[in-house]
């Protein structure tokens, strides 16, 4: 019987992992923080399976996840547990360096010395790129990392490729660039827009504030990047992928297709903190607000995932506007 251990079971990635794990009928080993509520929404596809067992804990504790990794010895881990909110880690940089990098690194050991055999998947991220504008990023770009989520998340990409060469860890970082669905959080901005639009539409909310109009983001769905993850873990070989569409746009234009998959058409009229996008009818439905901004942005993201199509077989199915589509169409159906 194989085993699959998931940090972050309950968030967007790690749920959808978790749901691909059990259909193949793996016995699937979910880590998540306790949380006061019990409430896991994205986990509940999962925890009536009598193959899915949640383990409560948190990775930033060495020997919690040394006891996971040794009790378990589990034939395939995703660490998908992070502080993955890029502004957070401006005001919480310490705890990002301990959950996004340390815990990788004691993560590593405890495979190293008490499950060898495991092969090991890392979130590694876009975000590594940075200030690096160039079109078609991937793996072998420049890395110019501009928050200390970044940074974190590069380091650890380094600690994973330092395990694989110096002690023949199977770990591989999957550096994805921006992927989204209707189990994203809340406060990314794809899901803070469609959730918003949805809310409008039933006359729960005006308006939408965001900060950021103009940097680009390369956006996948999250169901096919987790099957590009799986491909990674099943390769003969480990190596390191982009996984990314290919196709980039602005946060702008993200608006513009959401309002409009809703029936709203938005037009922009004033300039930098003054700008407002109205609706047909004239009425403000998007404002800017300085408290969006980040001490430093991401510009321009624009993936090249040609390795891991050559190489693994892996193609993106879902485009940006059925992307766009989809969240809409998810938010207005739990919003009525
Ligand atoms: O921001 C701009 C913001 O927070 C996208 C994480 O999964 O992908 C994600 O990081 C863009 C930025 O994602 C708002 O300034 C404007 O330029 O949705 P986001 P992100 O920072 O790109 C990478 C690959 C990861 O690894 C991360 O973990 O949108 N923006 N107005 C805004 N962003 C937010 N969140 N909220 C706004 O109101």
């Amino acid at each position: 019987m194989k085993t699959v251990l998931i940090t972050g079971a309950s968030g967007m990635d790690g749920s959808i992992l978790s749901e691909k794990y059990l259909e193949k009928g793996w016995d699937v080993i979910g880590i998540d923080r306790w949380n006061p509520t019990g409430l896991r929404p994205n986990l509940i596809n999962c925890t009536g399976n009598e193959k899915f067992t949640l383990e409560t804990g948190d990775i930033t504790d060495k020997h919690f996840m040394e006891q996971m990794i040794k009790k378990y010895q589990p034939d395939h881990m995703y660490n998908m547990a992070a502080i993955s909110l890029v502004p957070e880690s401006f005001k919480i940089p310490t705890v990002v360096f301990e959950t996004n990098t340390l815990a990788v690194l004691n993560m590593l050991e405890s495979i190293r010395y008490h499950s060898p055999h495991t092969r090991f998947y890392q979130a590694s991220t876009s975000e590594q790129i940075g200030e690096n504008t160039q079109k078609l990023q991937n793996t072998e770009s420049k890395m110019l990392p501009t928050s200390p989520y970044a940074i974190a998340k590069l380091a650890s990409y380094h600690l994973v490729r330092l395990y694989r060469k110096a002690y023949g860890i199977f770990g591989v970082n999957g550096m994805l660039w921006n992927h989204e669905g209707p189990r994203r959080g809340r406060d990314f901005v794809t899901r803070k827009i469609s959730l918003a639009i949805a809310r409008i539409k039933h006359g729960k909310q005006d308006i939408v504030s965001l900060g950021n109009l103009d940097s680009f983001r390369d956006w996948g769905l999250a169901n096919d990047y987790c099957e590009a993850m799986m491909m990674m873990l099943e390769a003969d070989e480990p190596d390191d992928y982009a996984v990314a569409t290919g196709e980039t746009h602005s946060v702008r234009e993200f608006v513009e297709h959401a309002f409009d998959a809703a029936g709203y058409k938005i037009t922009w009229e004033g300039e930098g903190l003054n700008e407002v996008g109205k609706d047909q009818d004239g009425i403000v439905r998007v404002t800017i607000n300085e408290r969006y901004y980040r001490p430093s942005d991401v510009l321009y993201l624009h993936g090249d995932p040609s390795k891991i199509k050559e190489k693994l077989g892996w193609e993106p199915k879902t485009k940006f506007k059925e992307l766009v589509t989809m969240m809409v169409e998810s938010d207005a159906e739990g919003e009525k």
